[in-house]
């Protein structure tokens, strides 16, 4: 439908144009405005939600004239678009961030403390949007930042969930979820009811003849309508202001089933309703982990579909030709769950626009680039065929096809190696037969890319191998993860961050975080080292504060501050670092008072979810807290060790946490974790890293230098042989590591049997992470920490330097890696605000 204006009125709208608040006494203004007529409120019942809501209200107005700005250019100029398709997008809180990256924060903070309000209060009342698991939904929403605030013509995609990941609580020491309902109020997002796209699922295919063609036609099934909600996302220090478009399921044709409804059967109108719904309703809470049930496939389609649907609507408005699409539009599959978004643009050019199979796999390929987040083999996705088969009969078919041309050539390129097929086919001949989505990927794709140096080589050595071997070395590239500076430095850290500015001209590493190096200049500086160090203090008596409020246990922020802060999983070997603090305490009980004096106080911090179905993984939480209330509480120690389980890790207190760390802990056994991206928060933020050779770990090494981080363990060329040895050869024990278990065994801890499996994982069942084998050398660096920690001086002068040197990590530097080598686009030049 035409809804544009005809050319005789727009005098009119243009004489009109809204004009955003620029001052103090506008910003008053609007957030009166919005008390009083939006909220229906006023002085006399504003609490600090209300002042939240209007301030919200307030930037949210000003970044949707951004926004309608960014999208007119973008679609006059009809530049090439990227779209990043991702399930998740953790994108944390948004007010914050908007005041900081439109750049009226301060005149946000004297209007409100005019009206009456702290500002840190009330960017507090905010509920994180936790739409994602851990590192990669947080990337997604790093990458955001970065192409809008470099102006790239970008759009993401993903699922509104009605539950983002489940809230944590620590009763009696365990971990119990409590669902994260977020949607109450949330002036992020505006609804967009005339933005709908019917999704088809089941059915059946039948073959029909139209101008002499044979079609395909999928008809039958069931529809579920897809509503779009857009969320605004703003660059820092332009006005460019990118889309973030999430899809919401509703059952279609309405409120109810009016004929169920006439006939007396209300009830089964409103359960397709609420059926319809469950399919955007919860985010699976597994972090590197698929579990193939039907309703995530569901999703995953609903998601692609509509968002495939909305981006060739896009496209057709400029009345191209076909071929020209991938001139036009960049998609990038985040992991292998849009995967099926290959599958659906060669449906659509085949089936409904008429196009040959091949122009359309043309196109197809030119479109997609993949991204692979893991190695880990329960991670990969793999549908059952059957369930592709009844929910997705055509799709089916399609995967069928691109699979047999795919070996066809696969065939001929190598006769003589009859196992190929076999090994590369898309379909996985087992019981029952399975689609690999990953394979899928790489072949309905132009480039794929690993997230870090050593995973990037891993791809292509193990489980990619023989994809090489087909399409070529070049077809594979690395794009190391990177990080926003603004969110994870300057709103995070607004005091180290001003600091870094005084010392690096201005804000300008903001945007160019290479200009970081300048700091290197300084590290001699006893007064910059002395108000560095005093930034650091004051965040952890932050962080301690928070600490004592949510545990009642007082820390001492003079202590060392050891923090591990990520999804609890096995890889991640939260339980090495549980058994090196057992190791420590009684290293400590068996010493004499006098040799206490002389120790170093520690506290060590731990925050993450467990999947709800992980057992092993609450098993590890439950021992961190166990230890915690023996240790904590035990006169001989004091202040020399503190453990703390701090509930319910999201984004906003990860804001908190990094800029109160002296050493951060990235441990997983070599060759497991793609990248990591914490690692490279902490270091920012002026912490150390003790860690292993694994993923962005060995990259950091390389920028900030040996002498500035702290590695130990095995090499990941090692794990193969040293898991084949626990197997099939004798394995022993370190008898360090030993002693901690016979302690928990004795009952020190609590009821011995809760730990028994964490223990037998090591000592019985093969030691698969390597738990033992990298004991001796965890402990060992661990002392080099202490040693170094007593010098402060020269603690602080690594710190600094490593800042320095951290200006590789920024998501700005992946985002154009990405936009050169994989998408082709180029940003739209814009005037600042
Ligand atoms: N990652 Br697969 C997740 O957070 N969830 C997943 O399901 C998968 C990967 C992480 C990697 O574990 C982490 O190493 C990486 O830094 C991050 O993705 C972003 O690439």
């Amino acid at each position: 439908v035409e809804a544009s204006i005809p050319e005789p009125q727009r005098e009119a709208w243009k004489r009109n144009q809204i004009t955003s608040f620029v001052d103090k006494d506008g910003f008053e203004q609007e957030v009166v405005r919005h008390v009083e007529t939006t909220l229906a409120r006023s002085m006399f019942n504003c609490d600090e939600i209300a002042a939240y809501s209007a301030t919200s209200l307030a930037f949210r107005d000003r970044l949707i004239t951004h926004w309608n700005k960014t999208q007119q250019r973008q679609t006059y100029r009809d530049t090439k678009r990227v779209y990043y398709l991702s399930l998740e997008f953790l994108m944390g809180r948004a007010l914050d961030n908007a005041m900081l990256n439109v750049g009226l924060k301060d005149i946000a903070k004297d209007g409100l403390s005019e009206l009456g309000f702290r500002i840190e209060d009330v960017i507090k009342q905010e509920h994180d949007a936790a739409l994602g698991n851990g590192g990669l939904g947080r990337l997604a929403a790093c990458f955001l930042d970065s192409l809008a605030t470099l102006n790239y013509p970008a759009w993401g995609y993903g699922l509104r969930y009605r539950y983002g990941i489940f809230k944590q609580e620590i009763i009696d020491g365990y971990q119990v979820e409590v669902p994260d309902y977020w949607l109450d109020f949330n002036p992020w997002e505006f609804p967009r009811h005339d933005v709908t796209v019917d999704i088809q699922f089941f059915g059946q295919v039948s073959k029909k003849t139209i101008d002499g063609k044979s079609m395909c036609m999928w008809e039958g099934g069931e529809i579920v309508q897809a509503v779009a909600y857009d969320v605004p996302i703003p660059g820092y220090d332009t006005s460019t202001t990118n889309n973030l478009r999430l899809w919401s399921s509703k059952a279609s044709g309405g409120e109810f089933d009016f004929q169920k409804f006439n006939s007396g059967d209300y009830e089964s109108s409103v359960a397709e309703q609420q059926r319809a719904e469950t399919i955007s309703a919860v985010l699976y809470p597994n972090d590197n982990l698929e579990r193939g049930k039907e309703l995530r496939l569901k999703q995953q389609y609903f998601w692609v579909a509509a968002s495939l649907y909305d981006i060739v609507r896009r496209f057709k408005k400029s009345k191209r030709q076909w071929k020209e699409f991938p001139d036009q539009v960049a998609i990038q599959l985040n992991d292998t769950h849009p995967t099926l978004a290959i599958v659906e643009l060669q449906r659509i050019l085949i089936d409904i626009e008429g196009l040959p199979w091949d122009d359309a796999w043309e196109i197809v390929t030119s479109t997609f680039g993949y991204t692979n987040h893991t190695v880990l083999p329960e991670a990969l996705e793999k549908w059952p065929v059957g369930l592709v088969q009844h929910l997705l009969p055509r799709h089916l078919q399609i995967i069928y096809d691109i699979n047999l041309y795919f070996l066809q050539g696969v065939e001929k390129a190598f006769p003589d190696d009859r196992d190929m097929l076999r090994r590369v086919s898309i379909i996985e001949e087992s019981q029952p037969k399975m689609v690999r989505m990953a394979f899928l990927a790489i072949v309905g794709s132009h480039k794929v890319n690993g997230v870090a140096e050593l995973h990037s080589d891993l791809i292509k050595t193990t489980i990619f191998k023989d994809f090489v071997k087909i399409y070529g070395v070049d077809k594979f590239t690395n794009v190391t993860n990177g990080i926003t500076p603004r969110r994870w430095l300057h709103q995070a850290n607004p005091r180290l961050s001003e600091l870094i500015a005084s010392r690096c001209g201005g804000n300008a590493f903001l945007t160019d975080l290479t200009l970081l190096s300048q700091l290197e200049r300084h590290v001699d500086d006893k007064q910059f080292r002395k108000e560095w160090a005093e930034i650091k203090y004051a965040n952890k008596v932050r962080l301690a504060k928070h600490i004592k409020d949510t545990t009642g246990v007082v820390v001492n922020p003079a202590s060392l501050f050891d923090v591990q802060v990520k999804r609890i999983h096995e890889y991640k070997r939260q339980q090495l670092n549980v058994f090196g603090v057992i190791h420590r305490y009684l290293s400590l009980k068996a010493m004499t008072p006098e040799q206490r004096k002389k120790q170093l106080p520690r506290v060590s911090i731990f925050g993450g979810k467990a999947a709800p179905g992980y057992w092993m993984a609450k098993q590890i939480i439950h021992l961190v807290n166990s230890v915690g209330a023996v240790v904590n509480k035990d006169e001989d120690i004091g202040d020399l060790l503190k453990v703390i389980f701090l509930e319910d890790y999201n984004v906003s207190k990860a804001e908190m946490i990094c800029p109160a760390s002296d050493i951060s802990e990235h441990i997983s056994t070599a060759g497991t974790e793609a990248s990591g991206t914490s690692n490279m928060k902490f270091v920012l933020n002026g912490g150390l890293i003790i860690g292993t050779c694994d993923g962005a770990n060995i990259e950091i090494t390389r920028e900030v230098g040996e002498s500035n981080i702290f590695l130990f363990g095995n090499l990941s060329e090692d794990v193969e042989d040293l898991r084949h040895a626990h197997t099939y050869g004798s394995h022993t024990i370190d008898p360090d590591l030993d002693k901690v278990f016979n302690e928990i065994e004795k009952g020190t801890f609590g009821t011995p049997h809760d730990f028994s499996a964490m223990i037998a994982a090591v000592r019985h069942h093969g030691d698969y992470y390597l738990v033992s084998d990298d004991f001796r050398s965890y402990i060992e660096a661990h002392q080099l920490v202490d040693e170094a920690y007593r010098n402060q001086d020269d603690w602080i002068a690594k710190c600094i330097t490593a800042v320095s040197r951290m200006g590789f990590f920024t998501s700005d530097r992946c985002i154009e890696e990405y936009a050169e080598e994989i998408w082709n686009v180029e940003p739209l030049a814009v005037d600042r605000h």
